[in-house]
């Protein structure tokens, strides 16, 4: 269960995001709009969601997800993998500074994007992505063991981030897209498979028992409700545009001691 969230709104700037999308630029008014809307689901969701500001000097830092790793006892700031996202992490430091004592940080030549990183309990899943390197997953893996955590790599090749492409719901259940529906890292879970023409859905996002779903998939939401979970749509039409989704958004923890 987790009980903070930080986000980050997207800032004016957001519409030279990197992207690979091809959908235009987006929005800003609506960019907003959405964020605002995915902030109150995941305070419907029982959590206390802390808003940053927005940081017009970096496009994508609405992308927080990808600045930092929180795991039980420790705050792990990442060296994300595109140069013009690594002043990204100085912000989200300072304010997991109030939640966490124990702050490490992946260091050159390392990088990681928390994208990258899928939690099923106490392992985690590392992609090897164009923006997680060996080196920082190697850094992450031996941080994470540090805690008492275990962690091992999955290399990808379709999607910019793993979970890009695959999402654990908890009970041993993966929603799953693409090259992920078959892998053989996941052959012990339960897939709910993401048609082609829905891959974009496959990043949804478990909060608390319910599962936050792009809007305008319903063959994957359906599959996720039969599957026995409440779903929340909510449209991140805006983000899609600059190949963020609903887990980028926002860094979900229990604070130690909580
Ligand atoms: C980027 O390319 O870094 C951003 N435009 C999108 C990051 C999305 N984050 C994620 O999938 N974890």
């Amino acid at each position: 269960m987790f009980t903070q969230a930080l986000v980050k709104p997207p800032c004016r700037n957001m519409i030279h995001g990197l992207t690979t999308a091809g959908l235009g630029k987006p929005d800003y008014a609506r960019a907003l709009d959405q964020h605002a809307a995915y902030t109150q689901a995941l305070r419907d969701c029982g959590l206390e969601v802390t808003v940053l500001p927005a940081d017009e000097a970096h496009p994508d830092s609405t992308f927080i997800e990808d600045t930092a790793l929180l795991v039980p006892g420790c705050a792990v700031i990442t060296r994300p993998g595109a140069p013009s996202r690594r002043g990204e992490t100085a912000a989200v430091e300072a304010a997991l500074a109030a939640f966490f004592d124990d702050i490490a940080r992946i260091t050159a030549p390392g990088t990681v994007d928390a994208g990258d990183i899928m939690a099923v309990g106490s392992h985690y899943f590392i992609g090897l992505s164009q923006r997680t390197n060996r080196e920082g997953a190697a850094q992450m893996t031996a941080i994470l063991e540090k805690h008492g955590l275990s962690a091992s790599t999955v290399s990808l090749h379709g999607f910019l981030h793993l979970k890009s492409g695959v999402a654990y719901l908890e009970n041993d259940t993966l929603v799953a897209a693409g090259e992920f529906i078959d892998h053989p890292a996941f052959r012990r879970f339960r897939i709910l498979t993401v048609d082609d023409d829905e891959r974009y859905a496959a990043n949804c996002l478990w909060v608390n028992g319910r599962v936050l779903v792009a809007e305008g998939f319903p063959a994957t939401r359906r599959r996720i409700e039969r599957a026995g979970f409440e779903t929340i749509a909510l449209d991140v039409s805006e983000f899609r545009k600059v190949d963020g989704g609903l887990s980028c958004l926002s860094l979900r923890f229990q604070p130690p001691g909580a």
